[in-house]
């Protein structure tokens, strides 16, 4: 049987300036490591010097700009570990570096045996004549990232942030970006191995369904299998389990091998929103008589996906459909998850993935500025019954698609990476790029060159690839992308900039963008206008909660327009947030104002779009946020921010993506509609009430609605005059309507902006109830209306089950708060509205 060996443990790290020391003696077997530093394998440089107190946190007030010396320096890595060679003298032994970041030479005993320049893909070499009896000795030397790349060539070629990121397969964000420091990573990111091979190995595994039929599912599998010695007769021995069910077979392999399997009344994988994200076991061993010579284990789920690019009138569309079934996609893009990427622990992905689903997202987007995620990310999407958009690692720059080496390089990258994904179930769309096809069309006027360097990549070299190597998934060559202006609403996917950014559409690809820079050019109100067909990012700023702020700015900076405020925000014009707020809040006047000011804009901004967006399922099939994360502690789009803590934004979103969504909509000046947004699969009838009140409670206008409503639709349900409604006091009342199930949330429309509203002082009352050891339950009621109702607690050890919510006169609410860390003894919290009697911040 083959063996694997973790290489993981003992190594020691130090950095040298460049031409300090000789290549040949630091690599050398017993060079002296007395002043070098332990250093944790998985993880980096970065980390590490923290950890040794070499550096001060990078996230806290302005350190990271005091850590830039890093990035000049040689760091080598090494190790010694005891072999015993004796012991496997038939065998074929291979080291293994799962990832190297970045430019890396590796040296065994003293000799060199190679050479890696890609963070992405893992670096293997044949050991199996350099091993040596008893103690072997490893040392990797990386070189610096920016001296490197700063000998290569920039003519020609546009970019974002920073020019030197096009040269190096590495994390792109690591160069700074509009919400993230310039953190350039190195190291060994992921494990290190030692694979002892026998007599062969499974290389890699191909399985997907073909279809599902009348109950039966056809899964085909590819096996393709490496011998290490001349004449052996193998076979390989296939299990698909579910359960007490299986399913095997047996076929002989030489190179490869394939086969299909029937599966009678399949379980099906499907997203958690519309059913259970059932996972088969597959199983396959590679035997030669009755020994097992190799073994791959994967989870697999049994289903069909496809996206739909034109309804049956011909019309375009961009509709995923699971299993038959049309779905809208609720998500988020995801960014890696901390700058120090080699030291994310596999718990932190975990949490990150049931955020998201408790958020009622069935799709996040891996954008294309990090990094693949590491293993666990897919494992937890594929169980937790959430769909990938899955880019590939390019964004916003021209890329050296003239370079022979470059183009080898990026050719493993691909075959790699999607030999490595695509057996996910959650896996649904391979996307080239971000963003790279539209800013080149906005460049245009300023090029001399207009060619786009990097669309081999993008418009060749992938879709001739995935041709071979996974064509059951769709291929889109960049987000957004489709239509005359890649970023359209006629066609594709497309990113709503329009608010946040201020930019002026129509556009024609050519042409230079036009901004409408002022409060009402940015507005989130501008989502009504946006016709497309699945909108891939769309968002805005606000604060994280206090407590990130306090984590990282020193307490004397603690201030609204402080410097160290103003310098968490790193978007390219950070005046947008003012204008945000200025629309629709409008100006904080002091640090707390300025937190809730920032989070209302954001978490209605990202309300009104959505219901837009949903309400015109299906001619548009998708929502996703710009962005569900932060890598450091920022003033950025994320709606939870770095330490996990959600942003009311995480709130508002978690109701308006729930499967039934109720909404208003204004048409023109005087008519209101009424929508039900159905994304179950099953009819929604009920008898719905719809009311307009003022802020005391006083009813203007009362109506009961029967409704039914079939299944995955929207419609509109009725419209009203505001005449009819007796709306009189636009900025005193308000329009609700409430549903008979309590399982679907009521909402709530207001004719005017928080800032025009003329809302009553509130009193809140609250109860609080133990459920059990860890759980309370927290009643709230309020007299008149209650804007923005926030209960504040221990924000790392608790959960609560709705926050930042808006209470109609006489409304109670029933929250259930969670103790994680079982300290809900010591429960001390508040509750405020922005307009309640005591606020208490
Ligand atoms: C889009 C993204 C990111 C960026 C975000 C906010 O361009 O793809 O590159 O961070 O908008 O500006």
């Amino acid at each position: 049987m083959n063996m694997k060996m973790f290489l993981n443990d003992e190594w020691k790290l130090q950095g040298f300036d460049e031409n300090e020391a000789c290549d040949s003696e630091v690599a050398m077997v017993g060079y002296d490591d007395s002043e070098w530093m332990d250093v944790k394998v998985p993880g980096d440089v970065h980390s590490t010097l923290l950890n040794h107190g070499k550096i001060e946190d990078p996230f806290f007030s302005t350190n990271v700009e005091k850590c830039r010396w890093i990035e000049d320096k040689i760091w080598w890595y090494h190790k010694e570990f005891i072999f015993d060679k004796d012991k496997y003298a038939d065998k074929t032994i291979e080291l293994k570096f799962n990832g190297l970041d970045t430019f890396a030479t590796v040296y065994l005993n003293g000799e060199k045996i190679g050479k890696h320049e890609n963070m992405f893909t893992p670096a293997v070499f044949d050991v199996t004549e350099k091993l040596k009896q008893g103690a072997n000795y490893i040392a990797v030397k990386f070189d610096s990232t920016i001296s490197v790349t700063n000998r290569k060539n920039y003519d020609k070629m546009w970019y974002s942030y920073n020019r030197n990121r096009a040269w190096v397969r590495k994390a792109q964000m690591n160069f700074r970006w509009d919400w993230g420091p310039r953190i350039i990573t190195v190291g060994i990111w992921k494990d290190v191995e030692l694979n002892i091979y026998d007599i062969a190995k499974i290389e890699d595994v191909f399985v997907r369904t073909e279809k599902v039929e009348n109950n039966i599912a056809e899964v085909s599998i590819d096996i393709n299998a490496k011998a290490f010695k001349e004449d052996v007769e193998l076979v390989a021995e296939v299990e698909l389990i579910y359960g007490n069910e299986k399913i095997n077979e047996v076929v002989p392999i030489s190179d490869g091998a394939s086969l299909k399997l029937s599966v009678t009344n399949p379980k099906l994988w499907w997203t958690h929103d519309l059913g259970d994200p059932c996972l088969y076991d597959l199983v396959i061993r590679l035997k030669k008589h009755n020994d097992v010579i190799d073994e791959y284990v994967t989870k697999f789920g049994i289903r069909t996906l496809e996206v739909k690019q034109k309804d049956s009138k011909g019309n375009n569309r961009f509709t995923f459909v699971l299993n038959g079934v049309e779905l809208f996609a609720k998500g988020a893009n995801w960014i890696p998850a901390h700058n120090f990427i080699g030291a994310i622990e596999n718990e932190t992905y975990v949490k990150w993935v049931d955020t998201a689903k408790e958020c009622n997202m069935n799709m996040l987007r891996v954008w294309g500025g990090g990094i693949y995620e590491k293993d666990i990310f897919y494992q937890e999407c594929d169980k937790q019954g959430i769909l990938v958009w899955q880019d590939f690692m390019f964004a916003c720059s021209s890329y050296p698609d003239f370079d022979h080496d470059f183009m080898n390089n990026v050719r493993e990258e691909i075959i790699y990476v999607v030999k490595a994904l695509r057996n996910y179930a959650c896996l649904a769309i391979w996307c080239g790029n971000n963003e790279i096809q539209w800013i080149h069309g906005q460049k245009m006027p300023e090029l001399k060159d207009m060619r786009l360097y990097g669309e081999k990549i993008y418009h060749d070299l992938m879709p001739e690839l995935l041709s071979s190597l996974d064509p059951t998934r769709l291929y889109w060559p960049s987000s957004p992308f489709g239509g005359n202006d890649p970023n359209s609403d006629e066609e594709g996917d497309k990113h709503n900039w329009q608010v946040w950014a201020g930019q002026v559409y129509p556009h024609k690809q050519g042409e230079p963008m036009r901004q409408d820079n002022t409060p009402s050019g940015i507005s989130f109100k501008r989502f009504a206008q946006d016709m497309g067909k699945f909108i891939s990012e769309f968002g805005m700023h606000a604060a994280p909660v206090l407590e990130t702020l306090k984590d990282c700015i020193p307490e004397k900076d603690l201030y609204y327009g402080s410097f160290e405020l103003r310098y968490r925000n790193r978007d390219k014009r950070p005046d947008r947030g003012i204008l945000l707020m200025e629309d629709y809040t409008g100006l904080p006047s002091d640090l707390n104002e300025y937190i809730d000011y920032s989070m209302l804009a954001q978490a209605e901004g990202l309300k009104f779009g959505i219901e837009h967006y949903r309400r015109r399922k299906p001619e548009c099939s998708g929502a996703l946020i710009w962005q569900l994360n932060d890598c450091w502690p920022v003033l950025s789009w994320s709606i939870v921010d770095f330490y996990l803590r959600p942003k009311a934004g995480f709130y508002y979103t978690k109701r308006v993506f729930k499967p039934i969504l109720l909404s208003f909509k204004e048409e023109g000046s005087d008519i209101v509609s009424l929508w039900v947004t159905n994304d179950t699969l099953n009819e929604y009838a009920d008898t719905l009430e719809v009311g307009l009140k003022d802020f005391f409670g006083n009813t203007e206008y009362y109506e009961q609605i029967p409704v039914v409503v079939p299944a995955n639709v929207s419609v509109k349900v009725k419209e009203f005059s505001k005449n009819r409604l007796n709306v009189t006091y636009t900025n005193f009342e308000f329009l609700y309507v409430t549903p008979n199930n309590d399982s679907i949330d009521s909402n709530i429309m207001f004719f005017k902006d928080y800032k025009d509203l003329n809302l009553p002082p509130c009193s809140l009352h609250t109860e609080i109830r133990n459920l059990s050891d860890n759980k309370k339950e927290l009643k709230i009621k309020t007299d008149n209306f209650a804007k923005f109702v926030k209960i504040q607690y221990l924000i790392d050890d608790m959960k609560v089950s709705d926050n930042y919510f808006d209470l109609m006169p006489g409304q109670e609410k029933v929250i259930i708060i969670e103790s994680i860390k079982n300290s809900i003894e010591q429960l001390n919290i508040k509750v405020a509205a922005l307009n309640s009697t005591k606020r208490n911040n």
